[in-house]
């Protein structure tokens, strides 16, 4: 068991129980490169879910997918200086092709505007060009200086990264906030993790956005995570490079432009969020794997009766569209597997006995509570069914209690300090809107406005630090 199992409890170092949970579970694995790593088969199952469901989303509604370049001329990159100065140390460069020095570095893409807008600039001529909406989903590379942690900062990652350009800031906006609401979705109803939604502070936003807004999540240990991020760019970028339309009016005007993006750090959040001392536990709407079926074979009786009892189940149950495996490998203990099978986070067990299969039964193992019953074998596939969307339900509502309890309303910054140090989490205090007071917070506690929420509550007090008049509610939090 020792070394097969995890060894580190949850709420004991979350740090050490979080990257053992990942390496024993086989999500993922060091790569060796310093800050890399390797996303196995079942967290790249989990991500090519996430791509399958908002793929859909997106199509409906006119997306489509491209596939640029991952090199970017130095020079596109350095037209951008005003928003991506602050970046420039975690560009990662090829500077030779085999051992001749190119003429001009390429920067391997930490994201793709530079590139994509001088594009659009050559695309877009006519307001029936508009709008132009295209998704990309690739890899990226950020240099990373800070310590790099599995899923949530690696030097390489995968992303999709949208892009569009409309005629009008209403159609922009409107981008936005569809956007917002269909990653919602998926985080709150795939994922099964609640999130805070609303605006970045001035000091918090891309540089090169008019604003930005973002879906923040708590995590076990207090700390903030962001989930998502969708921007209004307004006419930044169009500004830079050039990308004019002929409107209706037969003027010329300047594209109006959002992006947004999610990450592998999702699958991360997931093993955060819901994951227990015995290893995963995945939201069946993502989980790989979503029932595993062990047979319990038994001395001085026909394995093969049994076994062929679990083969009629798990072909029922693929017939509804349940991922399933039967794990009838002679080689392991059933106990053996029941430990691998919940390291993985499968959401449901079956397990068929002896005594099951005489009472026209199965046994159904949920992960989530670890509660066991015998269900009627008539009754199997739909008690199964209604689990699953039980499993799910139950995830989320943990998890919004779990965000309930991790989010504090604040008068005074003694009390947000006080709150800080004994339980972290979001702290909800009003804020003058100025970013000097801001900064101070920060520099004072490593705490950052993770997000101005769009649903304005009671009216604003003073302010936490200043004692000022508070123009705003925000959520501070320590994050990653
Ligand atoms: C900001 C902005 C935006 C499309 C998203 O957040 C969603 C998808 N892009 C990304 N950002 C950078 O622009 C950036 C640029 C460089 Cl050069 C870099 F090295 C790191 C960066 N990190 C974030």
């Amino acid at each position: 068991m020792s070394d097969i199992g995890v060894t580190v409890k949850k709420n004991e170092d979350f740090s050490e129980w979080y990257t053992e949970v990942i390496l024993k579970s086989g999500l993922a694995d060091y790569a060796p490169i310093k800050g890399c790593m390797i996303i196995r088969e079942d967290a790249y199952a989990m991500w090519e879910k996430i791509q399958e469901v908002l793929n859909k989303k997106i199509r409906e509604t006119g997306h489509r997918n491209v596939y640029f370049p991952m090199f970017i001329p130095e020079g596109f990159l350095k037209q951008e200086s005003a928003h991506f100065a602050g970046f420039v140390p975690e560009v990662a460069w090829v500077t030779h092709g085999g051992d001749t020095p190119l003429e001009e570095k390429l920067a391997v893409r930490p994201t793709s505007e530079t590139i994509m807008y001088a594009t659009f600039a050559k695309w877009i001529r006519s307001w029936r060009d508009l709008p132009l909406k295209i998704n990309q989903w690739c890899n990226i590379v950020r240099w990373e200086t800070k310590a790099t942690k599995l899923f949530l900062r690696t030097r390489e990652f995968l992303w999709q990264e949208g892009h569009t350009a409309h005629a009008t800031s209403e159609e922009a906006e409107k981008e936005i906030m569809y956007v917002l609401s269909e990653y919602r979705d998926i985080m709150e109803n795939y994922l099964a993790i609640p999130v805070l939604v609303g605006l970045k502070s001035e000091s918090e936003k891309f540089a090169g956005a008019l604003y930005t807004t973002a879906l923040e999540a708590i995590m076990p240990d207090g700390k903030a995570l962001q989930m998502g991020t969708s921007h209004n760019l307004g006419q930044n970028f169009a500004k830079v490079f050039d990308i004019n339309f002929i409107g209706e009016d037969e003027k010329e005007h300047k594209v109006w432009q959002t992006s947004w993006g999610i990450t592998t750090r999702l699958i991360g959040a997931v093993v955060m969020v819901h994951g227990d001392d015995k290893g995963l536990v995945l939201p069946p709407k993502i989980a790989p794997v979503q029932v595993v079926i062990v047979p319990i074979p038994y001395k001085g009786a026909d394995p093969n009766a049994i076994k062929s009892k679990a083969k009629e189940i798990a072909d029922k149950l693929r017939a509804k569209g349940i991922t399933v495996v039967l794990d009838d490998r002679d080689e392991y203990t059933p106990g053996w597997k029941f430990n691998q099978w919940e390291l993985k986070g499968v959401p449901v067990r079956i397990e068929i006995g002896p005594r099951d299969l005489k009472q026209q039964q199965v046994t159904v193992a949920r992960r989530d509570t670890y509660q066991k019953t015998a269900v009627k074998e008539e009754e199997a596939i739909c008690a199964v069914e209604t689990l699953l969307v039980e499993i799910q339900h139950n995830l989320f509502a943990k998890a919004r209690i779990s965000l309930e309890e991790k989010t504090t309303t604040v008068q005074s910054y003694h009390d947000f300090k006080k709150v800080l140090t004994e339980k972290g989490g979001f702290i909800k205090a009003a804020w003058c809107g100025n970013s000097i007071c801001e900064k101070k917070i920060k520099d004072e506690t490593g705490t950052t406005i993770r997000v101005k929420p769009f649903e304005k509550e009671e009216p604003a007090t003073t302010c936490v630090y200043c004692k000022e008049k508070a123009k705003e509610t925000v959520y501070f939090a320590r994050s990653y």
